[in-house]
């Protein structure tokens, strides 16, 4: 088994909906398992124009190589609609491999970890709220990039439903609205 971390982002559609529903898919994946799962964020386009984005980061195991995650990520992609008409276009769905296990891969379809994701909040910051100490194949810890992306916005999503929270007092009739 291999750890990976996938970056999920969309600004197309119902985005905040499709990162859900797309985690939920993965975890259905009988070759791989999710581990752990960032906040929601909203963030700004970076190198790209269209509305804010929603993004998240999820730490898998799985027992795929390489190219077979990137696939599946692809037809994961592909089931929620992602169509491709131009270079960062807006998206319905998103699913990059920001790190597989400790290796590097520099291959045309496969650049491993993600050349782009040590300048950009919105892959960082999930990844280091999932694990703070995260190191960075070849690079260094991933917390170490945080300063120089300070400017780029990045908000976390207080979630819909309130089960995370504090248990409510007995008498507190539930709240309805769980999704
Ligand atoms: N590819 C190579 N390495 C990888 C990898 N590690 N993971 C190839 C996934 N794919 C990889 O991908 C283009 C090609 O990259 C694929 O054919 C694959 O073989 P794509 O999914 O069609 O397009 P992409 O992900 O948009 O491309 P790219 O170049 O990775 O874009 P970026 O740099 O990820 O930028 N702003 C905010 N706030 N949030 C975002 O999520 N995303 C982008 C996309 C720009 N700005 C954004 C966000
Ligand atoms: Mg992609």
């Amino acid at each position: 088994m291999t750890v990976a971390w996938l970056g999920i982002g969309a600004n197309l559609g119902d985005a905040r909906q499709t990162l859900k529903d797309a985690v939920v898919c993965l975890a259905q994946q009988h070759t791989l398992t999710v581990v752990a799962k960032s906040s929601l964020y909203r963030t700004a386009p970076i190198d790209a124009g269209g509305d804010d984005y929603y993004n998240c980061v999820v730490k898998v195991e799985t027992s795929l190589d390489g190219h077979a995650l990137l696939a599946l990520c692809q037809r994961v992609e592909h089931h929620f609609g992602r169509e491709r008409p131009f270079r960062n276009a807006p998206r319905t769905l998103d699913i990059d491999i920001l790190l597989y296990g400790n290796v590097s891969i520099d291959e045309t379809d496969l650049v491993v970890p993600h050349p782009r994701m040590t300048g950009r909040a919105f892959a960082l910051v999930p990844l280091v709220e999932i694990d703070p100490e995260l190191v960075i194949p070849g690079l260094g810890p991933a917390s170490a990039f945080l300063a120089a992306v300070a400017d780029q916005r990045i908000e976390k999503v207080k979630p819909l439903c309130q089960c995370m929270g504090a248990a409510p007092a007995p008498d507190t009739p539930p709240a309805g609205n769980c999704r």
